[in-house]
């Protein structure tokens, strides 16, 4: 029987965190990235999806799990798409777990390279708890220099789905977004749920409602707080193919559901933090 509780592991040597409960809930986290790269909640299946064609060695992102993108969403800005963050090598704050939960708080903070980029004070933190069939992931960000600096973020959450023509994202309904595969266009999400059927890549704003994706036979709640973004991406066919640590079918099999502070960037004082959670629930 796998352990409970907290144990280092070595992910293809990429050091990394096994988060396991007693009910049969378990996560990895990699310190590369500060990036969860599989969850499974007690009724069994990897939620998340996790290319296995990743870039294992540190010198890319990991295609998959949960990419923290900070200090900046995209190429909403001057630096390298989604910042740093994904790139970056994390400590561990603290680790607590019981029988029934496991969790750990990762740590970044600014240093001489991401001064170098970004020239601001910063800490970040990441924490990230499993409890039953919930994976619930907390990022916070504390402006600790002294000038006023803004930044974008999003955790980007690539969710594995068994097939992704038939599953539905409820929740949408009536809120605008930016279309990214259509010139930048803003839209209005006028159907009752969202299908994937070609390249989807969408910025929804100011989301205030939970979100359910349903498949088959399993579906799982998406919340978020702080963040008031939900980006939806889907890569598709070409774009699948065209990107190398990809499958060619991968595009069937993941849906990005991604808690972001996209459209407006958060501007922080010296000494003051923001927060942002999403939150999984398997059903
Ligand atoms: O969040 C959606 C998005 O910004 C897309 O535009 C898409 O390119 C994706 O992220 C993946 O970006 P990456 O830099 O990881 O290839």
């Amino acid at each position: 029987m796998a352990r409970t509780g907290i144990e280092r592991v070595d992910l293809k040597g990429l050091p990394a965190l096994r988060l396991a409960t007693g009910s049969g809930a378990s996560a990895v986290v990699s310190l590369f990235g500060g990036q969860v790269l599989s969850w499974t909640p007690p009724s069994g299946g990897d939620r998340l999806y996790l290319s296995p064609q990743a870039a294992n060695d540190g010198s890319r992102p990991i295609r998959g799990g949960i990419p923290v993108c900070f200090p900046q969403f995209a190429d909403l800005g001057p630096l390298t798409p989604h910042g740093f963050a994904r790139t970056a090598n994390w400590s561990v704050l603290t680790e607590r777990s019981d029988k029934d939960f496991a969790l750990i708080t990762l740590g970044l903070s600014d240093d001489e390279s991401t001064r170098a980029l970004w020239p601001h004070g910063f800490k970040a933190e990441l924490s990230i708890l499993i409890e039953e069939s919930r994976l619930d992931l907390e990022f916070e960000v504390t402006n600790s220099g002294d000038t006023e600096f803004e930044f974008t973020a999003a955790l980007h959450t690539y969710l594995a789905v068994r097939e992704v023509e038939q599953s539905r994202l409820e929740g949408l309904h009536g809120y605008s977004y930016r279309d990214k595969t259509d010139g930048n266009r803003i839209k209005r999400d006028s159907g009752d749920v969202v299908l994937i059927e070609a390249e989807t890549d969408r910025v929804y704003h100011d989301v205030q409602r939970p979100l359910l994706l349903r498949e088959y036979s399993r579906s799982l709640g998406i919340n978020a707080e702080g963040f008031a973004d939900v980006v939806v991406w889907n890569p598709w066919i070409e774009r699948s193919a065209a990107l190398a640590d990809l499958p060619n079918d991968a595009f069937r099999h993941l849906l990005c559901v991604e808690a972001a502070a996209a459209q407006h960037p958060l501007r922080l004082a010296p000494g003051d933090s923001w927060w942002g959670r999403q939150t999984l629930v398997a059903l």
